[in-house]
């Protein structure tokens, strides 16, 4: 049944798991989709799947409220026997009743690794990253947010992260280590522990919205990765450029650069609140001598090791910094509820084996937590649409296959 299914390795997650075994093997699991990203990260690595389908009839706004077809279809997983996966239909049975938040629920993608999937300014159209159609690691691909076929942007070589659409949609953004070569880059060495790769050769790029006119935005050693837009065009992002993990912004041209963070350890992961005046994003601040020596060891070999992050805010010139959640998790992913009171995240507090994550709303006056997601497999990479009408999110819930991350549209009730 596949509300009791977790968060499986994904295949080359499970070569990790044998190469590596024990503990490690059950922190390879837990974090198995959860690298380096913008919001968390997709360490993709499963085969490819059927996926897409035909476009959803109808516009951006009309499909939703016309499709009750396939409400309280029971419990039979999407694209089950008999049943062709059709991307954007309604998938209702996959919402579990603790799920308040849930009116209604879509599924957009069937198959592969498909994760980090953010809205178009307009809402029309999401750009996200996916593992198994036809490449071996993460590519680009832009999908109408009501349903659709997936459409590559990215180059198709070299692994791509975090992608994110300009004010206007004419214009997206996205990582890519292509440069350096072609091939997908190789996983790290494990010896040390479970760890993320920091690749190295990682650059943001601009490209027009169907992948022409690639340019680069940074060209500096090291990596740059997760970048997000605010909606007068400001990027912040994750750079090592200084010689530790920290966040920076630019102008829409790449510059401008400023760096917001100082602190030692990794602060990453950034989004803007829907107005641009703030920042959510997730940090790692080592304390004690030795973890913070194994922390400056790693980063030196491009490598981080990931334990504890928490949710954190600041205004968009670093000033204001606040600390949202203590609670020895791993939390990421957050993005800000369009009421600018809430954040919206990705942890694995509820579960001690550290394995399930699902996700929560943490209150910024209060800190108080509510969780959102029940599912007892992985749920992540949070956003809202900005009526707070819809939340898409990626999650394992009702795959065909073990590891397999999806792309989901709910409809929202606060
Ligand atoms: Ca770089
Ligand atoms: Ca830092
Ligand atoms: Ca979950």
């Amino acid at each position: 049944m596949a509300s009791m299914t977790w968060n499986g390795p994904s295949r080359r997650s499970l070569l990790r798991q044998i190469a590596s075994g024990g503990i490690l093997g059950a922190m390879v699991i837990a974090w198995g989709l959860v690298g380096v990203g913008c919001s968390g990260g997709s360490d993709s690595g499963s085969g490819g799947a059927a996926q897409g389908g035909d476009a959803a009839p109808g516009s951006a706004d009309a499909g939703h409220e016309a499709s009750d077809a396939s409400h309280g279809s029971g419990d039979h997983p999407s694209g089950g026997a008999g049943q062709e996966f059709k991307s954007g239909q309604r998938v209702d049975h996959l919402i579990r009743p603790e799920e308040r938040h849930f009116k209604a629920l879509y599924q957009l993608t069937n198959g592969g690794e498909n994760a980090e999937a953010y809205f178009s300014s307009d809402e029309s159209q999401l750009i996200l990253q996916i593992t198994g159609l036809g490449h071996d690691c993460d590519q680009i691909y832009t999908l109408p947010v009501h349903g659709g076929t997936p459409k590559l942007v990215s180059t198709g070589t070299g692994r791509t992260t975090c992608a994110y659409f300009f004010p206007g949609d004419e214009k997206i953004l996205f990582s890519s280590t292509h440069l350096a070569g072609s091939e997908c880059p190789p996983v790290p060495d494990y010896s040390r522990g479970y760890v993320w790769p920091l690749y190295d050769s990682y650059d943001i790029f601009t490209a027009n919205a169907d992948g022409s006119d690639l340019k680069p935005l940074t060209n500096t050693p090291g990596y740059d990765a997760e970048a997000t837009i605010a909606p007068d065009g400001k990027i912040v992002f994750t750079s090592d450029r200084d010689g530790d993990l920290d966040i920076y912004t630019m102008d829409a041209d790449g510059s401008n650069v400023k760096r917001l963070t100082d602190e030692v350890g990794y602060d990453g992961g950034p989004f803007w609140s829907q107005d641009g005046s703030r920042i959510c994003f997730r940090s790692s601040h080592p304390t004690d001598p030795a973890a913070i020596e194994d922390y400056k060891s790693l980063l030196a070999d491009g490598l981080i090791r990931p334990s504890q992050l928490d949710i954190w805010i600041m205004d968009r010139d670093g000033g204001n910094k606040t600390r949202l959640t203590d609670n020895k998790a791993a939390n990421f992913g957050p993005f800000f509820h369009p009421s600018g009171e809430k954040i919206i995240f990705a942890s694995n507090l509820a579960d001690e084996r550290g394995r399930n994550f699902d996700l929560f709303m943490v209150s910024i006056d209060s800190k108080e937590i509510e969780q959102v997601t029940h599912e007892n497999t992985f749920d992540g990479f949070p956003m809202f649409s900005r009526d707070a009408k819809y939340l898409v999110f990626a999650s394992n819930r009702g795959n065909e296959k073990e590891g397999e991350t999806n792309v989901f549209l709910a409809e929202w009730v606060d």
